[in-house]
């Protein structure tokens, strides 16, 4: 009789994922922790731990439902410390003639477990609205694919909002509802707190040991790391934020780094939490009349279309769109992305938040860090890897899409029509930053100027050629087309210093991130001392 090996992965902590609800008693199950898929690229300490402790707190509920487990820890003499080698010596120690794994998340594992001798079976990865073949079906033949589109067929298909055949509200979609800028003395909800048991405190400590070093701090850590702690946080969501969710989507804190956004997508995207029960708890409380349409069609949307789109981009393009650099982007990332150094107001909350939280919300990621990125011509290979580095929530399928495609446009255009590029103008409209920072947002050349506004029109000179074509960009083309020639040298020569003047994190490659962030570290400490 065949006894296979279940091994599953980091991100597939569900009790009842296909590869586990499929499992023959005889089964052996394996987790396993490894150094490799800790470091091949630096990523943040409460991300490891976050992972680390759900994945030891779903091999203690599966040993009580009477399963065989192997929990390969960090610290064990004989771990392999590679995801594969370490499955395929557990397969000969427990006598095992199968490797079977849930499609994982990311090519690079994909790749290799195809290439391996072991027989290594991939289960369909059934977590999600859309089956990746019904993606392809869905994109095959389009020209110009779009988000919108891919959303309304999930509405059809999922019933999602629908009320006989037509979308609840009337609309599809009421962002325009959805713009409102920070107000100050907006009342926040806290997040719950979660208990740290004894294996969550072991965890902390086995991370800070061996991962201390990278950037982010492991001391707020207040991740879910079981299902019971998850669902906790859905509903606090659902009660307490969900409401506000719309309205305030778009706005930026100096100080809240959550607003009314769900903090979900790390235990949707590890496997704590099933996206249908959340979308369907959204909806319910659209039902109940407890929050308005442009909250729960916003809310469900993000997940619905948009998660599900990334997911689908993902696999339907790589590995070819790894390689993407549509704007022939060619610079390290700032070194400052490291350490959160920097006198750009909104950059550096942006970034501290991130160092202290392993959360950015959306807009802190698409129009901050991504919309800095973008302006400087950061190369996408540097900027994905930060990305997928630094929040708790990124896994390649959809860390890639966002970063490559979304901000840095570097697909050409499948994940936005136009780049979301944006001056000082637009983060002052959201934020409030502007007043507290060293930079004069009204001004665009000059020793105070905020060096958005310079960036943005040299970003928009420098890439014409591929932009100014695009009839959502005609407008601000015909703007920078009137502007006189003296005032167009002068914003290039802005930009240009501002570029020199910045630090760049040392030449790209596997492993040099961490030494990027070393040195930038060991320089800080350097000016503090
Ligand atoms: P909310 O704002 O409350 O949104 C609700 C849910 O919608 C999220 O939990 C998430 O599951 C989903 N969602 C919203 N926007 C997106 C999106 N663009 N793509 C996919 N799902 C979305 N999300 C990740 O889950 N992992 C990543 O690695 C990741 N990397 C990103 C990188 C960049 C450069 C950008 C611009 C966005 C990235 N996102 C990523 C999408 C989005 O920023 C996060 O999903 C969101 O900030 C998570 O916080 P939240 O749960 O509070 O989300
Ligand atoms: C991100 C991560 C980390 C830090 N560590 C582990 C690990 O030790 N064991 C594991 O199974 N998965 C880990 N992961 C997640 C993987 O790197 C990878 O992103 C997913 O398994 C892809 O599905
Ligand atoms: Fe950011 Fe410019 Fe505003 Fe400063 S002035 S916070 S750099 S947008």
């Amino acid at each position: 009789m065949s006894k296979p090996l279940i091994l599953v992965l980091g991100d597939q902590l569900s009790l009842d994922q296909a590869a586990l609800r499929d499992a023959p008693a005889n089964a052996v199950i394996a987790l396993c922790e490894v150094t490799e898929e800790g470091r091949y690229v630096p990523h943040h300490p409460q991300k490891i731990a976050l992972i680390f402790a759900a994945m030891r707190h779903l091999a203690q509920q599966l040993r009580d439902k009477g399963r065989q487990v192997h929990y390969s820890a960090l610290e064990d003499d004989d771990n392999c410390q590679d995801l594969l080698d370490e499955a395929e010596r557990l397969t000969t120690l427990y006598d095992c003639d199968e490797i079977r794994v849930l499609h994982p998340g990311e090519w690079r594992l994909l790749a290799r477990m195809k290439t391996r001798k072991a027989n290594w079976t991939i289960i369909e990865d059934d977590r999600f609205f859309c089956r990746l073949e019904d993606f392809a079906a869905w994109i095959e033949g389009r020209k110009q694919p779009r988000m919108e589109n891919f959303y309304r067929y999930m509405r059809r298909s999922t019933g999602l909002l629908m009320e006989d055949g037509e979308p609840a509200g009337g609309q599809w979609n009421f962002d325009h509802d959805n713009r409102q800028p920070i107000d100050r003395n907006l009342e926040v909800p806290d997040l719950p707190r979660h208990r740290h048991d004894d294996t969550t405190r072991q965890v902390l400590a086995l991370v800070e040991n061996h991962f201390g070093e990278h950037f982010g701090s492991l001391k707020g850590f207040n991740w879910p790391v079981t299902r019971r702690q998850a669902l906790a946080d859905l509903r606090h969501f659902i009660e307490h934020a969900l409401p506000d969710f719309g309205r305030y989507q778009d706005a930026i804190s100096d100080t809240e780094p959550y607003l009314f956004h769900a903090r979900l997508s790390a235990a949707m995207n590890i496997g704590l939490l099933d996206p249908r029960e959340v979308c369907e708890a959204a909806e319910a409380t659209y039902y109940q009349g407890n929050a308005p349409i442009n909250a729960v069609e916003g809310f469900i949307r993000q997940i619905l279309g948009w998660r599900e789109y990334v997911r689908g981009i993902y696999w339907h393009k790589m590995p070819g769109y790894k390689r993407e650099n549509h704007l022939h982007a060619k610079r390290n990332l700032p070194a400052f992305y490291w350490t959160g150094d920097t006198d750009l107001r909104c950059l550096k909350r942006a970034l501290e938040m991130t160092r202290d939280n392993a959360y950015a919300h959306h807009i802190q990621r698409l129009m901050v860090t991504g919309n800095f990125a973008l302006l400087c011509g950061v190369k996408p290979e540097a900027l994905c890897d930060w990305y997928l580095a630094v929040y708790a929530d990124a896994f390649e399928w959809v860390e890639l899409p966002n970063t490559l495609g979304m901000v840095l446009h570097a697909d050409g255009g499948l994940m936005g029509s136009k780049p979301y590029c944006a001056s000082g103008k637009y983060i002052d409209r959201m934020s409030d930053h502007c007043s507290q920072c060293r930079y004069d947002v009204k001004q665009v050349t000059g020793k105070n100027a905020c060096p958005f506004n310079s960036l943005y029109w040299h970003f928009l000179e420098e890439h014409a050629e591929h932009l100014e074509k695009n009839h959502r960009m005609k407008l601000i083309y015909g703007s920078l087309k009137r502007m006189n020639d003296d005032k167009r040298a002068a914003m290039r020569d802005q930009a240009q210093s501002f570029l020199k003047s910045l630090a760049w994190e040392p030449a790209y490659g596997q492993g040099d991130h961490l030494d990027g962030y070393r040195r930038a570290r060991d320089s800080e400490r350097k000016s503090v001392d």
